[in-house]
């Protein structure tokens, strides 16, 4: 029985400091996500771009005087919008957009697995732990604060009441190597799974990646791939406001999406951060679609028999 994708863009700028980011849902059908899909067997369904009411240029400071009732009613609107998709489709990605949207698409997904009554897990592959509250960000940029919001961190009376939230512990973290000092401390508060890059190094991708897997396995839990580009070294990802050096390499983030592939665990993926305006030629949104082909079936060998 064919398995079904479907797509939806959520062209949110106004988490981020660099404008750009709203242009992302488009570079990525440019370059080729549903074709690749459907070449891999799945039955595509673009579901086109959320409509966001007209967002502030360039973000405000301070959430304070944030108008907030704008995030607060696409928040609302994306997460009905993540609940339909994995009420009808088997994977919905979600395609950024800046990191912001993760309110959105993860409080959705949260309210679809408890009618499933299952657990969501989430693979968060970032930088950054985006951990702050409404309170303790300092910079005011809504993409550092969708973590807090989604595991039920307090101060976050201007967003959409939660109806579910995701259990800290179900989260996994890979790539984190930007943490501001209060995010530090709340990792440690709330007990969140993080493999920093220190960590990476070390280990490699693999052992953590597959313990994680099997607690999902375990658990009969949803799981959701939270993929930010500044996760990938910036030498290969450049498309990105928030770049960080000594990220993830082509092929530690390839065996991460194949890995989970191979496991059919994976329920749902956020695509995010990708910014056009600061890409060369489409090279950065060409492969994080390579990568989504490498989570839904793509293997390496493929890739042999398909160069001849
Ligand atoms: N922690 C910094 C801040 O809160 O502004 C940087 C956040 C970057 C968030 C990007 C989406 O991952
Ligand atoms: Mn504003
Ligand atoms: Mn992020
Ligand atoms: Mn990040």
């Amino acid at each position: 029985m064919t398995r079904t994708v479907s797509i939806l863009g959520a062209p949110i700028q106004t988490g981020a400091s660099q404008p750009g980011c709203i242009m992302g849902p488009a570079s990525l059908r440019i370059a080729g996500l549903g074709d690749i899909l459907t070449e891999l067997g799945w039955e595509v369904n673009d579901l086109g771009d959320l409509s966001i009411p007209a967002q502030d240029p360039v973000p405000h400071k301070n959430p304070a005087i944030h108008d907030l009732a704008e995030t607060r009613a696409w928040i609302e609107a994306l997460s009905d919008a993540a609940f339909d998709a994995a009420q009808k489709h088997d994977r919905p990605i979600f395609i950024g957009g800046d990191h912001a949207l993760a309110a959105g698409t993860l409080s959705g997904l949260a309210r679809h697995a408890k009618t499933q009554d299952r657990p969501l897990f989430v693979l968060w592959l970032d930088a950054h732990p985006d951990l702050h509250t409404l309170e303790t960000t300092t910079s005011g940029n809504l993409h550092g604060t969708p973590v807090a919001y989604v595991t039920g961190q307090p101060d976050f009376e201007a967003f959409p009441p939660l109806e579910a939230s995701i259990d800290p512990k179900n989260f996994c973290m890979m790539g984190i190597r930007s943490v501001d000092p209060a995010e530090r401390e709340r990792i440690k508060q709330i007990g969140l799974e993080v493999h920093d890059m220190r960590a990476i190094d070390e280990t490699g991708v693999l052992a953590p990646l597959r313990a994680f897997l099997d607690r999902v396995r375990k658990a009969n839990g949803l799981l959701h791939v939270s993929f930010d580009v500044d996760f990938l070294d910036p030498g290969i990802a450049p498309a990105v406001g928030t770049t960080v050096p000594g990220g993830a390499t082509f092929r530690e983030a390839h065996l991460i999406m194949e890995e989970v592939g191979d496991s059919d665990l994976v329920t749902s993926l956020d695509i995010v951060e990708l910014n056009p305006f600061l890409d060369e030629r489409g090279r950065t949104a060409k492969l994080l679609c390579d990568l989504a082909a490498s989570l839904f079936g793509r293997r390496v060998l493929d890739r042999m028999t398909r160069s001849f």
